[in-house]
């Protein structure tokens, strides 16, 4: 790692250090998927919900050139407020940084700079996948490809439900990818608990979740697994209501011209204007239940390593 490139905040590097339980959480949803002011709303309440369990909560974003992992609230600002905060994938990675931009980093970007610090667990509201119009577009997101080689807990609602859903489980089978559901066996469509696309594998509580990632880690397997979580019932909104408004934004799309990094963003406003904000509340909710589940499996974590230790030692 070139630690010049980076400016960690020192509660999270102490915690990383000893081994405290920290949980990496993504700026692009943030800048990008929320409006101001109700996302530093929510990258507050995000922050306590976290600290409440006596986890360390890490937003990564890049802000003037510097990767931060933990953001004060001037860096905060400056992600969730600034004028042309770039959308950084992995890709853009390198740019961002030699040009000494401001970027909110997506789930790709995200897992890896997580992964090069030495975080294990990584909550967000749903990873980006294949697009409906993959076929003329070829527009995969680079989440699929970053989840097969970065290895990290990811927890999230499934993917957007913009997205071709059964097309993304399947890529995530090709790339060799393991998704847990968490009390679930159905894939979850984000503001939706199900997108009647069956998955293999359910898990029940964080411990299992603990205890397969340190299989999968012992096997040397570079690939994340994928929890997928499901919106809580309270704030789910069904899927005839969802796909009226998808297909309306995704008219509004091809009209105006509108692909590559651009679509998800104008996707996810449209939503939100033709919902009349209800898919933000929806948004933060499943967000927030991703982070508390990211939580209870980073200290999940945590104690099977002291636990194994011990036994080592004993
Ligand atoms: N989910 C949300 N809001 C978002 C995103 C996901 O609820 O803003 C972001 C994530 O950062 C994800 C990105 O990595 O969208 C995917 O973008 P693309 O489809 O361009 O790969
Ligand atoms: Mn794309």
């Amino acid at each position: 790692m070139n630690s010049s490139l980076y400016s960690i905040n020192p509660t999270v590097g102490a915690a990383i250090k000893s081994g405290q339980s920290v949980l990496a959480l993504e700026s692009t949803i943030l800048a990008h998927g929320m409006p101001y002011p109700q996302n530093i709303a929510f990258a507050k309440k995000s922050d306590r919900l976290v600290r409440s369990f006596g986890v360390i909560p890490a937003t990564i974003a890049i802000v003037s050139g510097k990767i931060c992992v933990g953001l004060d609230n001037e860096q905060l600002d400056s992600v969730a407020q600034g004028k042309n905060v770039q959308k950084v994938a992995v890709r853009d990675l390198s740019h961002c940084l030699s040009s000494g931009l401001t970027g909110a980093t997506t789930v790709s970007a995200t897992m890896r700079i997580a992964h090069a610090v030495g975080i294990k667990v990584f909550s967000t509201g749903g990873i980006g996948g294949v697009h409906q119009n993959w076929k003329s577009t070829s527009d995969v997101s680079q989440d699929l490809y970053e989840l097969s080689r970065t290895p990290l807990v990811v927890v999230s609602s499934g993917a957007k439900a913009i997205l071709d859903l059964p097309k993304t489980v399947e890529y995530l089978e090709s790339l060799s990818v393991p998704i847990l559901g968490y009390k679930t066996d159905n894939f979850p469509a984000f503001y939706s608990r199900k997108s009647g696309v069956q998955i293999d594998t359910r898990v029940d509580s964080p411990e299992e979740i603990a205890q397969h990632f340190n299989i999968h880690r012992s096997l040397g397997l570079a690939s994340s697994l994928l929890v997928a979580n499901p919106v809580p019932k309270t704030n789910e909104i069904d899927r005839g209501t969802v796909s009226v408004f998808i297909e309306k934004a995704l008219v509004g799309a091809k009209e105006n011209h509108i692909y590559g990094k651009k679509l998800t963003p104008f996707l996810l406003s449209e939503i939100y204007r033709l919902s009349n904000g209800n898919s933000l509340k929806t948004n933060m909710a499943l967000a927030l239940s991703n982070i508390k589940l990211g939580t209870q499996i980073a200290l999940a974590l945590s104690l099977s390593k002291q636990c194994s230790a011990n036994a080592n030692h004993g």
